[in-house]
């Protein structure tokens, strides 16, 4: 508590409140132009997926529309759209990424 009822005494806090980071989903958005193999080495390289499990991200955001890269807190979930959609310009292709809160 902060107080000692008589309110003399020096304030103490024993257990300090802390919140959990809010969470931010980075999704792949499908497109007809972006190259498979591109959005396998993006999965890889950015995510640090396995190519397994990068090539089951990709086919699943072909055929869906859109998926899951991953989940992060904010900071690091807007650093990876940056460095994906960087890379995508500079190798010309349309490969769109963006940020959901969880
Ligand atoms: N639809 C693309 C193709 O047929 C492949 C693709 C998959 C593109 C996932 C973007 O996020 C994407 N070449």
């Amino acid at each position: 508590g902060t107080g000692n009822g008589l309110g003399t005494g020096v304030a103490t806090r024993t257990r300090i409140k802390t919140r959990k980071p809010a969470l931010y989903k980075v999704l792949m958005l499908n497109d007809d132009y972006t190259p498979m193999e591109f959005v396998i080495h993006v999965l890889e390289r950015f995510f640090s997926k396995s190519r397994e499990e990068a090539t089951r991200i990709m086919l699943h955001v072909h055929r869906r529309g859109v998926g899951v890269c991953g989940v992060f807190t904010y900071e690091i979930a807007e650093t990876k759209v940056t460095q994906v959609m960087d890379l995508a310009r500079q190798s010309q292709h349309p490969l769109q990424c963006t940020i959901e809160k969880e």
